[in-house]
């Protein structure tokens, strides 16, 4: 039959979706199973990479009846920590947190990353500046040697929505192609989780990272940008192999 032919298995083994959901969940079962100890209060990222971490912490924390309490960076990922069964707080709570885990979508030999392609990153870096350790988990499309060479959509900035135009000309006089970020039904701007606009802005390779991190950030009504300089310690890519690299 169709189904057992070598070439329907060969089809089957080399699905590109199948490889990549294979990478996500083999870096962070790692980066979850290296870092998460009992006693922690964990911030949990955002993104389709941090939906295997959780379903790892989960895990552990039934076999292994962890105590641990959950930061989250996002609607997205306090859902999930609502539905595992985790223990949910807030910052305000719990400001002291261990390691916080999140995916990213690209990450450079110095492990600073772009981020926000899920328009979650003005969270995401308040609590990854507020963990002791931070630490990405990322499938092999994310690793780079410079920021800008795999994610090709720009670097994505938080905007209080009163100011995108004057904040669109003032990228574009940094040399960037930006854009307002549209919902995918074209109904209007993106909204973030804190009620504002994103906006990509495309720069091509980014030589330095943090000279361009504090030139948007100096920028009225910019609220936060995507890049996170200097804060990961470690991170954690599935590749296509199967393994798992660290940096
Ligand atoms: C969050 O989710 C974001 O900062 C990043 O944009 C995205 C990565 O998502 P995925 O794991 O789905 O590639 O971590």
């Amino acid at each position: 039959s169709i189904r057992s032919s070598p070439l329907s298995t060969l089809a089957q083994m080399s699905n590109p979706t199948d490889l990549v959901e294979k990478a996500k969940k083999a870096a962070a079962f790692a980066a979850v199973d290296e870092y998460v100890k009992d006693g922690m209060t964990i911030g949990v990222g955002s993104g389709s990479t941090i939906v295997y971490a959780v379903e790892r912490i989960v895990e552990r924390v039934k076999a292994e009846n962890l105590k641990l309490v959950c930061i989250p960076t996002s609607f997205q990922a306090r859902q999930l920590i609502v539905e595992g069964g985790l223990v949910l707080s807030d910052l305000s709570r719990h400001s002291a947190i261990d390691v916080a885990i999140d995916g990213a979508d690209e990450a450079d030999a110095q492990l600073n990353c772009i981020k926000g392609g899920g328009a979650c990153m003005l969270q995401e870096k308040i609590v990854a500046y507020n963990a002791k350790r931070f630490v990405v988990v990322a499938d092999f499309r994310k690793k780079s040697e410079t920021l800008g060479q795999q994610w090709k959509a720009g670097v994505p900035i938080e905007v209080i929505p009163l100011a995108y135009v004057p904040v669109l000309r003032k990228l574009e006089s940094f040399g960037g192609k930006p854009v307002l970020r549209m919902a995918k039904a074209k109904a209007g701007p993106v909204v973030t989780d804190n009620g504002n606009f994103v906006v990509d802005c495309d720069f091509g390779l980014i030589q330095d990272p943090a000279a361009l991190d504090k030139r948007i950030a100096s920028i009225p009504g910019v609220v936060e940008t995507g890049l996170f300089v200097n804060m990961a310690e470690k991170a954690f890519f599935g590749m296509q192999d199967g393994t798992v690299e660290t940096r």
